[in-house]
């Protein structure tokens, strides 16, 4: 076991023995270098504790507590009523389908599955659109909404050095962690009003303006996360007159389509208005929520542009992006998808099975509120309704979020956001009366 004449044997691990004995290694007992034995810290033990994810953390949290009461109300995950995970139907189907099929694994190109990448566009223009005829738009299958918007960052931050992103205040919080770590700078516009729970209109339009010129600006495609609030379309189009004025490039993150209201069209109704207006654009989507993929790890990063030609380049500087990150994207969920939205009847069976997730949200989101104004009819609880998706976006301070969880056992996100597609229907009304009492902290 020795290499080389005064080497130590490769196995000098040393048993944990009292400083005065000598130190030997464990396996065979040869004498081990003291200055080696004693040298007990990591050379990486400055490494300091990452904080817990502010989303991702909760559920982990929630797992640690044992009480009958509790609700994971954190991550943004659909359960069904009986709070169980939701395989949806069309899924299952493809994948009979694939397995009949005997798909090969081989590697996908750089660029995705091309009939994935066909739908994927299609889905978010609609079809036969001309931006997609025209071959204008540049596709990338990505991990995933969040690796569909990191590829992006990269972009941003290679070919546009310089520009500032823009993102909403608040935002969903792994936006700024994508920006970061991409090396791009970024800064908030206003978007929230807490006086009105409402969309902060003139606030957002006065950021927008005094951007500089050409900056990035990411809008979420429908559903806004976590606040559930959106412009109207009167407002879109006024946002869209701002940013064709300033020059700057929208780029949208639709992680919701389909699954907010229950319609395709309906949910990507802003990015396609803007292709309408012939404003250039990214898009990041993903199929984790509408087609219940989380773990597959489905979605695409879009440029719609204005000529061919320049898709056709901004998609090879892409590729070499994706390449040097993760080289190539899986190829399971992708078929999924690709199957699902090629074949007409499962096509029409997973939009029914979206207005069905979307519904239960609905549902719930109502019995939520009545319990709200049974519990307290003092509060204007009218918020809880007008929000849209998945959350609710509560108020409550982060001390009365602690309270909803010491006391109530109810785990959510710091910022007062709570996930509807985890609450089951016989909860709502514990739910309700542990917000009340939380609000009084
Ligand atoms: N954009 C938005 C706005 C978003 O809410 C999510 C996920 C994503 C992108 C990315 O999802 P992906 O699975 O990478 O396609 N949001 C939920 C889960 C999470 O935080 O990762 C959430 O807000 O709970």
């Amino acid at each position: 076991m020795l290499s080389g004449r005064s080497a130590l044997p490769l196995h000098s691990q040393t048993a944990r023995v009292p400083a005065a004995a000598p130190r030997r290694c464990v396996i065979c007992a040869h004498a081990v270098n003291a200055a080696v034995a004693t040298k007990q810290e990591s050379r990486l033990a400055f490494v300091e504790q990452a904080p817990p994810d502010p989303i991702l953390g909760v559920s982990e949290a929630f797992k640690r507590d044992t009480s009958d009461d509790r609700l994971n109300l954190g991550v943004g995950a659909y359960r069904t009523n009986d709070l169980k995970p939701y395989v949806l139907n069309v899924v299952k189907k493809a994948e009979k389908i694939m397995i009949e099929s005997e798909e090969n694994k081989e590697y996908l190109p750089i660029e995705g599955l091309a009939a994935f990448n066909k739908a994927t566009a299609q889905l978010l223009l609609g079809e036969g659109h001309p931006a997609i005829k025209e071959e204008r738009v540049a596709t990338l299958q990505s991990l995933s909404g969040t690796g569909s918007l990191r590829v992006g960052a990269d972009f941003i931050g290679k070919f546009l050095p310089g520009r500032t992103v823009y993102l909403s205040n608040p935002t969903w919080g792994n936006h700024k962690n994508i920006f970061t770590d991409a090396g791009v700078e970024w800064k908030e516009y206003r978007y929230f009003d807490k006086a009105t729970v409402g969309l902060a209109f003139e606030g957002m339009l006065e950021d927008l303006k005094a951007a500089p010129e050409g900056s990035i600006v990411v809008l979420h495609g429908c559903a806004h996360n976590p606040t559930g609030v959106d412009p109207t379309r009167e407002q879109w189009g006024a946002i869209a007159d701002v940013v064709e004025q300033k020059g700057h490039m929208p780029f949208f993150d639709v992680a919701y389509q389909g699954f907010a209201s229950g319609s395709l069209d309906d949910d990507a109704w802003a990015p396609r208005f803007f292709a309408e207006r012939s404003i250039e654009m990214m898009v990041a989507q993903s199929y984790s929520k509408n087609l219940g993929l989380y773990a597959e790890r489905v979605g695409a990063i879009n440029y719609v542009l204005a000529d061919a030609a320049a898709a056709k380049r901004v998609l090879s500087q892409n590729k070499r992006i994706a390449r040097a990150l993760y080289s190539n994207p899986p190829v399971h969920g992708a078929r999924i998808a690709s199957i699902v939205v090629g074949r007409p009847e499962l096509f029409a069976e997973w939009n029914e099975e979206m207005g069905m997730m979307a519904g239960r949200i609905k549902d719930v989101r109502q019995t939520l509120y009545d319990e709200l104004v049974k519990n307290n009819p003092d509060k204007d609880w009218s918020f809880v309704t007008r929000q849209i998706g998945m959350f609710s976006f509560t108020g409550l301070s982060p001390p009365q979020v602690e309270n909803m969880t010491q006391k109530h056992h109810v785990y959510m996100t710091k910022d007062g956001r709570i996930s509807l597609a985890g609450l089951p229907s016989n909860k709502a009304a514990n739910l309700a009366s542990a917000i009340v009492d939380s609000f009084k902290v």
